[in-house]
């Protein structure tokens, strides 16, 4: 936003710093941040009227625009669109994008100007927020969209949202400028298993509901077939996608899409696809049908996928007039420039960009509440449209949402963490602050099978337990990091608890208990955990071992809380709140209090849970046979070695820092892999592992860092690193066997 002075205030303000001039500013910070803003001095008087005005803005349908015409005069608005022949005058302050609008406010009252319908009501969510403080400052605002289509994809596996959720979803993208919504849950039976069905009449009827709601707000609504499960390319199949776009045309659907993500396809399904999608778009314009967009996600749909010369195929046989979208480099990931400069030579075409975040379908365990960061800021020439693919929270994707909304409006402009801040008063105007801990606690969506991490969860609290660790590795705790440590776990017991109160928005209270409720019992965690630190310091074992039978009744009730049930394509997880810094901390700190405890005390000592196996030197076994270093690299032998015995043996030890295992060759001393092999320049963070044991005393082994992800498995009698996302009972391959 750029804030333009009138020239004869300059020298008053010309010798402040830029940070003082803001602050002199009475307008509020704007959302989505307009692209120009020109305050003069003065402002008029909150009146009772202009509230009222405010709390009418507050709920406005497109609709509505037209029916407060006695409120409007009585708060001096005068608004109109630019064709308006009584706004004559303004016409050449209105910009020429589409959706711009053009605001002014002065001693004479209020003027808004709209490029078109939903410039004007756009305008007036600008007003909404103007009309939010005491006075309405004087100014004069010239806005339009960077980015065309802008909005959600709700393209995520799990639970689709619920009806309500998404009437409160369109009400939030009004609010947020957002204009497009595309529906195209893979748990929607409808939309993807069952595609070539029409929906039963109920069903119809919903949407038919939900088409009339997103249009009120300005949104598109574009409804999405995925029909790549089972089409066949006849004409039969191809009639069955028609057959359903047009019982959907009839309940006002005006743009449709078409996904053929996550299945398989080559060259002649480029063909194929195109041909398809070029068929409906001939066949909706014969039928006289009035089409809003027609999109396509391909199957190579980011660029890490992309081979052969499908795209191209898409890019030369179909219709330009047909959108393809893209997810760039990988599925998981911001946008630079260089992958839409990459996909648009191929497509022919600018790409519509589908963001996978703030989606979690691959995380389930986690929430991303984060600020948004990593988008370039300088593609808006370079797509047609970006929608995001939020989580199944609809609520708490708005988090996410609200940053997009930001960034798409004024991309040059967008500014990660101002973005993150409205989003979190939007959602919470009371208990801001209880919900800015929490969501700053939220960040990563942990280890994932797409390696998409979030850097800068917990940053606060991350010097305060470097130096707690610190000190407790000399032997003596720092007081300071102590008490800091202390009062972070209680605000955040507090924090859960205002939340868990808080009625404002119950769909979001409903969404956010199970996580919240972990999240409270991590903070009764830490604050015991760290008396019981000040108890070992003085001695008091009996205390310490009263305090343990305490935390494993927190941690039992913590262990069975479950975020909400779904039996669709994913399952119910355990919730991981807090999961990159202070879960991490408070599983260090029980490792460390235990090995001390054992160090020093024998009272109950057995109570403690012990590390799974002691580091030492280990024959690792699979089916009696020798985990074996060879020549040919590390295999399974079935015979004892003993000519060099050293080979099959293993030092496995546990770093106590990480909790895991890192095993090294005692022959020459090298270290295992995450692949298995044999390195000498072992990544300390990669190549450890994380132990299992079942009850008949097997291992499983699996990679630390993903640590969801790889695991040691058996294939064909060979050893090798497999994908779980669980561990099941036959991964449990390993006997580990000391060596005498
Ligand atoms: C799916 C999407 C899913 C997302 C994140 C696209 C185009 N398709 O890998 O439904 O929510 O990744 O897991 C996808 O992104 N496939």
């Amino acid at each position: 936003m750029t804030r333009i002075r009138p020239s004869w205030a300059l020298p008053l303000v010309s010798v402040l710093i830029a940070g003082t001039l803001e602050a002199q500013s009475l307008i509020p910070e704007l959302y989505p941040r307009p692209q120009q803003v020109t305050e003069s001095l003065g402002s008029l008087k909150m009146t009772p009227t202009l509230r009222q005005l405010r709390q009418r803005l507050d709920t406005l349908t497109l609709r509505q625009i037209r029916e407060n015409k006695r409120l409007y005069a009585k708060a001096r608005l005068r608004l109109g669109l630019k064709t308006d022949p009584t706004l004559s005058s303004f016409r050449s302050r209105v910009p020429a994008q589409q959706e711009g609008y053009y605001l002014e406010v002065n001693s004479g009252g209020i003027t808004l100007v709209g490029a078109d319908s939903v410039g004007l009501y756009y305008g007036l969510q600008s007003l909404r927020q103007l009309l939010s403080t005491n006075r309405l400052p004087y100014c004069q605002i010239t806005d339009y969209p960077s980015v065309g289509l802008r909005g959600v994809v709700e393209g995520f596996y799990g639970n689709p949202y619920s009806h309500s959720d998404r009437i409160e979803q369109f009400k939030f993208y009004g609010r947020t400028k957002l204009n497009t919504y595309i529906y195209g849950p893979k748990d929607d039976p409808y939309h993807r298993d069952k595609w070539r069905e029409l929906y039963p009449e109920q069903e119809r009827q919903r949407i038919s509901e939900l088409v009339t709601q997103a249009h009120q707000r300005g949104v598109r609504f574009v409804w999405a077939i995925h029909p790549g499960l089972d089409i066949k390319w006849t004409e039969e199949d191809r009639e069955a996608v028609v057959r359903k776009c047009e019982d959907m045309y009839r309940l006002g659907v005006r743009s449709f899409a078409v996904f053929f993500d996550d299945i398989s396809a080559d060259d002649e399904s480029a063909h194929h696809q195109a041909e398809l999608l070029n068929y409906l778009y001939e066949h909706f314009e014969r039928s006289g049908m009035k089409i809003g967009s027609l999109i396509l996600c391909p199957t190579q749909y980011n660029q890490a996928w992309a081979k052969g010369a499908y795209l191209d195929i898409l890019g030369t046989e179909m219709n330009p007039k047909i959108e393809i979208m893209w997810t760039g480099k990988t599925v998981v990931t911001m946008i630079d420039r260089e992958t839409m400069e990459y996909v648009n030579a191929r497509i022919r075409r600018k790409g519509y960009v589908w963001l996978n975040y703030p989606v979690t379908d691959f995380a389930v365990d986690h929430l991303l509440l984060g600020p948004m960061r990593g988008n370039a800021p300088d593609i808006d020439q370079l797509v047609s449209g970006f929608v995001s693919n939020p989580m199944e929270y609809a609520e708490a994707s708005k988090v996410g949402i609200f940053s997009v909304a930001d960034y798409l409006w004024n991309m040059k402009a967008y500014d990660a963490d101002r973005a993150w801040e409205g989003a979190v008063r939007e959602l919470y105007p009371h208990s801001t602050e209880a919900f800015r801990h929490f969501a700053q606690d939220n960040v990563d969506p942990g280890a994932n099978g797409h390696r998409f991490r979030l850097e800068g969860e917990s940053r606060d609290v991350v010097p305060v337990i470097a130096r707690f660790k610190e000190s407790l590795l000399e032997g003596h705790v720092d007081r300071i990091a102590w008490s800091k440590l202390q009062d972070r776990f209680r605000t955040m017991e507090e924090d859960a608890s205002i939340l868990l109160a808080n009625k404002t928005n119950e769909a979001l209270r409903t969404e956010l208990r199970p996580w919240l409720e972990v999240y409270r019992y991590m903070a009764q965690q830490g604050e015991l955990l760290l008396r019981m630190q000040q108890m070992l310091s003085r001695g008091r074992a009996e205390e310490f071992m009263a305090s343990y039978s305490e935390l494993q009744s927190i941690e039992e009730k913590q262990a069975v809380i479950r975020s909400r049930d779904f039996k669709g394509s994913l399952n119910a997880p355990y919730p991981k709140p807090a999961d990159q810094v202070i879960a991490p901390f408070l599983a260090w700190l029980k490792r460390q209090l235990y090995s001390n405890y054992r160090k020093a005390y024998t009272y109950e000592v057995d109570r403690l849970p012990a590390p799974l196996i002691e580091t030492g030197a280990y024959y690792i076994r699979v089916q009696g046979a020798y985990l074996t270093n060879t020549p040919e690299g590390v295999q399974l032998v079935s015979e004892a070695d003993s000519i060099n015995p050293q080979r099959q043996v293993w030092s496995i030890s546990l770093d106590r820092e990480s909790g895991n295992y890192t095993i090294t060759n005692a022959q020459d001393q090298q270290r295992l892999s995450s692949s298995l092999q044999l390195t000498r320049s072992a990544d300390s963070l990669r190549d450890t592992f994380v132990l299992h044991r079942n009850d008949k005393g097997h291992f499983a082994l699996q990679n630390a860092k993903e640590a969801l992800g790889y695991i040691w498995g058996l294939k064909d009698g060979k050893l090798q690193i497999i994908y779980r996302k669980t561990i099941k009972p036959e991964d449990y391959i390993l006997e580990l066997q000391p060596r005498e």
